[in-house]
Parts: structure tokens; sequence; C-alpha cells
């Protein structure tokens, strides 16, 4: 049954400004450059095909490029020896991602080379499944997010998997601690609850029907009970997953649909307000503000019409007043603090490059879909369920990475070791 014939569509949102769309869209369109290709998203191109915008020969020319170093790295050729980004082969995430991408484009995989890309991601799921143990005490390699995304690719391809890979991600929410590692939450269980939404709709593991069912039951509640004060569910970054998710969902209520409109309200303000920069924040909040979600990936409408992206010159900013944000690291020994200036606007990023550049401080990062990740702090790498969490003083940490937090005059960022 395709999914968004459904009657009961209670969080559905209804008409959006559509000029606040597109410039959400327009922001989308420097990642589809030549100049910009060595960061390949596939999440991009299945935000684009799921809105209601569209970048026409851009668009098409970025499913080829996704293509050629997708099928090649992971089917072990090498597309181009200078570019060290197109050998590294794809994680599950990315490779689950590419696979929603070709259903964006109402591809199914098929084939000996589709064949392959589906038997990769089923034996990566499988490893995971090894790793989190028989007795579920152990924890994925990537994450349950991942673990999620990846049922999900398999299944809107109709792609049957295992009971006992599917029973991990229910057993991990019915046993929530699981899942309940630090803020991140309402997004994991939200693409767990998109894969199970997927399942169900296309039977694929009818032994398991009532436990999907029921696990998706009980992630709504998580989400709705994770709703905060102004509306968003978790933070205003996990709301449009848990909208994507709650959208669709069979069991209306009139909790549920006064929920989600208080999200929605709450979310385009946000927007207004400048709070989505981040792409790949953009490629998952933009179905959401066209009535979409992944699990219409089961059956896309690729006729349907979409309005074409302009792309928009940016007029460069005149020069600004200088601020000062004290930066601050305790976990290294000696701690590091120190005062830096950088003009007004400067992102986090801009104030870690100039710290470095006055000597005393240093670091490093890895790109991923979300931008860079910063991985190392004065020499000091994160190691396994470690990461470099950002915070201003005194403890609240940031909702944004390096290159979209903007601190403010007079800030204190601290960069601290943390374990997840
Ligand atoms: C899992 C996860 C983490 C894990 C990643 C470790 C791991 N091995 O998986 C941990 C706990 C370390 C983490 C850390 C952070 N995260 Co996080 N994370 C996620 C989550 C749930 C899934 C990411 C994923 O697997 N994507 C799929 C794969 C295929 O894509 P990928 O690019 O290959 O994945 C990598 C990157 O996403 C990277 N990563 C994870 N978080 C972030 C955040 C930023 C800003 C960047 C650049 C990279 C990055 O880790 C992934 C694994 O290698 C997303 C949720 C979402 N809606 O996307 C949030 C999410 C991306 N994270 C977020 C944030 C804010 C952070 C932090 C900045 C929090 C903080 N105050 O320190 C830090 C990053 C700090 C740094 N060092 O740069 C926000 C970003 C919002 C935005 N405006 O862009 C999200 C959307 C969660 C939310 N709702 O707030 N995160």
């Amino acid at each position: 049954m395709a999914v968004k014939e459904s009657s009961h569509q209670v969080g559905e949102i209804p008409q959006v400004d559509s000029k606040l769309v597109e410039r959400l869209g327009q922001r989308l369109l420097p990642w589809m450059d030549w100049l910009s290709l060595e960061h390949l998203n596939p999440s991009i191109y299945v935000g684009l095909r799921l809105s209601s915008l569209q970048a026409g020969a851009r668009e098409a020319f970025y499913l080829h490029i996704l293509k050629l170093s997708y099928q090649h790295s992971l089917l072990g050729l090498t597309f181009n020896d200078d570019n060290s980004d197109y050998q590294d082969k794809p994680s599950m995430g990315q490779l689950a991602l590419y696979l929603l991408a070709l259903r964006a484009n109402c591809e199914l995989v098929e084939g000996r080379k589709g064949d392959r890309l589906v038997s990769q991601l089923k034996r990566f799921l499988e490893d995971e499944k090894k790793a989190i143990g028989h007795n579920n005490k152990g924890q994925p390699h990537t994450s349950y997010y991942q673990y999620g995304l990846g049922i999900l690719a398999l299944c809107v391809h109709q792609k049957r998997l295992h009971d006992s890979v599917v029973g991990k991600l229910l057993y991990a929410v019915e046993h929530e601690q699981h899942l309940h590692q630090g803020h991140l939450s309402v997004d994991t269980v939200a693409m767990a609850g998109l894969a199970f939404t997927c399942l169900e709709h296309s039977n694929l593991n009818p032994n398991r029907k009532h436990q999907i069912t029921r696990a998706i039951e009980n992630i709504r509640e998580k989400i709705l009970k994770a709703q905060t004060p102004e509306g968003y569910f978790g933070n205003v970054y996990s709301t449009p997953l848990a909208l994507q998710l709650l959208m669709k969902s069979s069991m209306p209520g009139v909790e549920l649909g006064t929920a989600c409109l208080k999200a929605r309200a709450a979310l385009l303000a946000s927007v207004q307000d400048g709070a989505f920069q981040n792409a790949l924040m953009i490629s998952q909040l933009l179905p959401v503000l066209n009535g979409k979600s992944y699990v219409d990936l089961i059956s896309p409408d690729c006729e349907a019409p979409r309005v074409m992206l302009e792309p928009v010159v940016e007029t460069p900013s005149s020069p600004q007043e200088v601020i000062r944000v004290v930066l601050k690291v305790p976990s290294v020994s000696p701690p590091y603090i120190n005062s830096i200036s950088v003009p007004a606007g400067s992102s986090l990023e801009d104030v870690l490059k100039k710290a470095q550049k006055l000597r005393g401080f240093m670091y490093g990062t890895q790109n991923t879909l979300s931008g860079p990740f910063l991985t190392s702090v004065m020499g000091k790498e994160a190691g396994e369920r470690e990461f470099w969490q950002l915070l201003r003083a005194p403890d609240t940490p940031l909702l944004q990475g390096i290159a979209e937090y903007t601190p403010k005059d007079g800030e204190t960022i601290e960069l601290r070791l943390a374990t997840w």
C-alpha cells in the first residue's frame, strides 16, 4: 500500500511559505557545484527529491556523480587516483543514504551491481548484529541511528532482512537505555521508527509484525514525551526527523495532532530565524515542509511537479566589528585557555583557525555529511566512544557544529573530551 495514500495523516504540514522553502533549497545548490563534489552527500539528493523544489540538470548530474563515486568505491574500482575522498569506502549509513538516493529517482537496485550493493549493506548489518551480540550487551560499531538507516534503505527497495537483524533494533527500542546515550535519542528513535514504519507497510518481516507495530507505538510515545515547552521534539534539529515519522502516523489522535502543529510552528519560526544553515539538516527538513517522509520512498512520485531553483549571488558582507571569544580546553594538561579576537559573525571554526594561527592551540577535523567534525584537540584524538563535545560555558552543549556555530562577543566556548 502506498503510504502517501493513507487518509489519517494527522501531522501533515499544510501550506508553508513557498519563498521560505525556496531560500532553504537555494542553500543546497552550492553543494552541487563542481567545486563541492569532493564532499558528495546523498542525503542532499534525497532531501531535494522529496521536496517541492528541483535543481534541473544539476540534480541529474549530481546523481550521476554519486553513482560513479559510490559504485566505484564500493565495487572495488578506483574512480580518481588523485582524489582520496573517493577512495575511502562509504560507511554503512552512507551506503544506506546512497540507496535512498537511487530510490528517490524511482530506481530499484537490481542486476549484478545492484545485488552487490545490497549484499554489502546486508553484510554491514550482520556485522553490527554480531557486535551487539546475542545478549544485546554490546554496541554497534557505528550507531543505532545508522543501523536504522540501513534497515530503512533495504526496506524501501523491498529487500528482506533476517528477523534477527530487525530484532536487534526492536530490542534496543524496547530497552531504551541502549539508545539513551547523551542527547541523541530523538533522532535515533525517529530513524528507527521510520525503518519500522516501512517494514510495517511492506510486511517484509511478518513474524515480527506485532512487535514492529508495538515498537512504532512506543517510539511515538517517546517522541511526544520529548516535546519541549517551545514545541520541539528533542531539539530543533531532531524535530524534522521526528515529524517525518509522526506525520505518517496511522493512529491519529487529538494529542498527536496538536503536538505536531505546535512542533511545526516552532520549526517554521526557527527556519525564519536562520537556524537551518547546515545542508544535511536542510535535507532532513525539506521533505517535512512538503508533507513527505523517507517512508514515501517505498513508492516515490517522480512525476510530481517541483519548482525550479535559481542560484542566488551572495552579496559580500561589509567589514564588521571585532568580538572576543574565550576558548577553553580543560581536559588536556596543561589546560588551554585564551581569548581570541575575530570579526563578528565568524564561525567557531574561524575562532579555532585563529587560535591555531596564534600558536598554542591545535585541532584536527574529519569531513562528514554534516560538515567538519572536530576529531582532535591539542593533539589529543577522541578514542573509541569518545568525542570532542562543544559547549558554551558553563555547561550548555552547542546544537551546531564548528562550521555553523557563530559565537557572540564575550562568550566562552569549551571543548571537552566526553563519552557517548
Ligand atoms: C550519532 C551522532 C553523533 C555521535 C557520532 C559518533 C558516531 N560514531 O556515530 C556523537 C555523539 C559523537 C555526536 C557528536 C556531536 N553531534 Co551529533 N549526531 C549524531 C546523529 C544521531 C547521527 C549521525 C549519523 O550517523 N549520520 C548518518 C551518517 C551516514 O552520516 P555521516 O556524516 O557519515 O555521520 C557522521 C557525522 O554525522 C558525525 N557527526 C555526528 N554529529 C555531528 C555533528 C556535526 C555538527 C558534525 C559536523 C558531524 C557530526 O558522526 C557520524 C559518524 O561518523 C545525528 C542526527 C541527525 N539527525 O543527523 C546527530 C547530529 C548530527 N549531531 C548534532 C550535534 C549538534 C553534535 C555535536 C556538535 C554536539 C556537541 N555539542 O558537541 C557533536 C559534534 C562535535 C564535534 N566533535 O564536532 C546535531 C547537528 C545539528 C546541526 N545543526 O547540524 C544532530 C542533528 C543531532 C541533533 N538533533 O541535535 N553526534
